[in-house]
């Protein structure tokens, strides 16, 4: 595989998957740009992570990034399907598991995303595991998220983090925090209150292990919805989702169905949380 490289010293990755299918088509390239705002007002250097005509691309440059924005359809691309992409000579969108594969080919240790996968609702009937969880216990990169995303078995998850040996941090929280919702059942590692300790153990940590760090940063309050009002509108989503929201389409199909009976609350929510993440993890990665 020949990696482009354009990352430059002070690099936060971000990934495709959350332009290309989290957000509504169209909403994709100004959500790019306030992230790249937001890493750089933080100090650091935004490093859009993505495929482009079968190349992996670390550090997408405009023209490359409003292909992706352009084409009919981009696959997303997780840690099990990327290299028949690249094969095809395919655009793929990365979410979090390949970003962080091919983040760290590049050497970039720290990446901002919105929420984790993780573990499905109903395993017991039915397994769908995200490949996030087994590239966290892989690739060396501190991942600043707002937890798993609330559609998830939440507790479940932070179980299977657990089970594969990384470590899940707090920035100002105890509290594991689940996407929308700023806390959930779950507990963190450890809680940390100051940017620079933050990345000196994170830094430490990603050598030591050469496995992931999760920085868990809750949703900012203003955009926080709560546990209570996302059950109800999760019970909804699920309903009108049935039978569409499958394998690889069950996460961007429930997002898509909360975001519209939601009136784009949890849209705006899920904007606000990722421009916070990129900005945390700008500050972390200028820190260490
Ligand atoms: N967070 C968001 N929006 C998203 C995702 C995360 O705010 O669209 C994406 C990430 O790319 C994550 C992926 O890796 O959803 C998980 O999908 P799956 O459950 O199919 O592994
Ligand atoms: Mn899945």
């Amino acid at each position: 595989m020949h990696l482009v490289n354009r990352a430059r010293p002070l690099a936060v990755a971000l990934e495709t998957t959350l332009l290309v299918h989290g957000v509504p088509r169209g909403e994709g390239p100004a959500l790019a740009d306030s992230l790249r705002a937001a890493v750089r007002a933080a100090g650091a250097d935004p490093t859009f992570i993505g495929v482009h005509a079968g190349t992996p691309i670390a550090g997408l440059n405009e023209r490359e990034l409003a292909e992706l924005f352009a084409a009919p359809s981009v696959p997303k691309a997780n840690t099990s399907n990327l290299g028949i992409l690249l094969y095809r000579k395919s655009h793929a969108a990365t979410t979090v598991s390949t970003t962080m594969e091919l983040a760290a080919r590049a050497g970039v240790r720290v990446f901002a995303t919105g929420g984790l996968g993780g573990v499905h609702k109903n395993f017991a009937a039915h397994l769908d595991i995200s490949a996030d969880l087994a590239a966290l216990a892989r690739f060396p990169v501190a991942v600043v998220t707002s937890g798993v995303k609330s559609l998830l078995d939440v507790v479940s998850t932070r179980e299977a983090l657990e089970t594969l040996g990384v470590p899940v941090v707090g920035f100002r929280t105890d509290r594991f925090p689940a996407f929308y919702v700023r806390e959930s059942d779950a507990k963190v590692d450890a809680r940390f209150d100051d940017i620079a300790d933050l990345a000196r153990f994170a830094d430490a940590e990603l050598t030591r292990t050469g496995r992931a760090v999760v920085i868990a940063n809750p949703v900012p309050e203003s955009h926080a919805i709560s546990q209570q009002q996302m059950d109800t509108w999760l019970a909804e989503a699920e309903r009108r989702a049935a039978g569409n929201a499958t394998a690889r389409d069950a996460t961007p199909v429930l997002l898509a169905e909360l975001h519209a009976l939601s009136n784009g609350a949890t849209l705006r929510s899920n904007l606000a949380l990722a421009l916070d993440n990129a900005s945390l993890a700008a500050k972390i990665r200028a820190a260490m």
